[in-house]
């Protein structure tokens, strides 16, 4: 993030932050927010993000980690961004392995397979770099990410998207846990089937060339919003592949090397 400051003020930042919570809560796509403010800075879309974050947490949700997006080179493309994000992510988003995931309360779901890594110890940036992660990571674990994008026929631009807490919306890990040290994470590959059907594969180095990246920039854009990653956060380093959308009836399950498989079943 170059810009750190907002340049919206308090009172636009809450206002854009209540359209945001409302299209999430109604599962109604909403125009981007630049369509009104056009001057609005990735900055101010963090501000946005951290003001849902606080909002939600008062309601009662609870904190249970971050998501990088954004970071392959796949995604960069099919969203037409050039920069990679990070959300926030909560103990509503998460949904069992094998279990039914409702559409109903999502606009446009998508999903992508992505690689999960649990810390044992707390990141603070700047300045962290791969090896800090690997170091600080308990294990990994394999997830499909189920992204809902609140904006319009899925045009946005990052600061929108930042703002949107990007795009987070469910999430289902499972699999089999694995060291970091057992895996070398840049040729781990995935294949994601729909419907029994190959729709997308990779391996994760896609993802900033190895996923730990993913999670290094992850922590030095928290320092940047005067945060860091608390020891014990399950944190996602972003989709490997594009995202494919999804609709009640289809089922899904990304297949990982070493890391076992992750399915879910869609309905309305
Ligand atoms: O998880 C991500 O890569 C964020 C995606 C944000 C854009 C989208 O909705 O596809
Ligand atoms: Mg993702």
């Amino acid at each position: 993030m170059s810009e750190v400051k907002p340049t919206l003020s308090r009172e636009d930042i809450v206002r854009l932050c209540e359209r945001v919570e409302g299209a999430q809560r109604r599962a109604c796509a909403i125009p981007k927010l630049t369509d009104e403010y056009p001057a609005m800075s990735i900055a101010d879309g963090y501000a946005v993000q951290s003001e849902l974050r606080r909002r939600l947490i008062a309601q009662g949700h609870r904190l249970i980690g971050w998501k990088a997006g954004l970071t392959s080179k796949a995604k960069m493309v099919q969203m037409g961004v050039s920069v990679p994000s990070i959300g926030f992510l909560t103990d509503r988003m998460a949904r069992p392995e094998n279990s039914a995931i409702s559409t109903s309360d999502l606009v446009h779901p998508r999903v992508e397979c992505e690689v999960a890594f649990v810390m044992k110890k707390a990141l603070h940036g700047p300045g962290c770099t791969r090896q800090d992660v690997l170091t600080a990571t308990d294990y990994v674990l394999p997830a499909v990410e189920i992204i809902d994008s609140r904006f319009a026929g899925f045009k946005f631009d990052l600061p929108s998207v930042v703002a949107d807490n990007g795009s987070s919306a469910r999430f289902v890990a499972g699999g089999r846990a694995r060291y970091v040290d057992e895996l070398d994470l840049r040729t781990l590959g995935v294949v994601m089937e729909k419907n029994g059907e190959i729709v997308a594969l990779g391996a994760a180095a896609a993802v900033l060339g190895h996923p730990a990246e993913a999670i290094a920039m992850l922590v030095n854009i928290l320092a940047e919003l005067g945060e860091h990653l608390p020891a014990g956060s399950f944190v996602m380093s972003g989709g490997i592949t594009e995202a494919i959308a999804v609709k009640p009836g289809d089922c899904v399950t990304a297949r990982f090397q070493e890391l076992g498989s992750v399915s879910m079943r869609f309905v309305d």
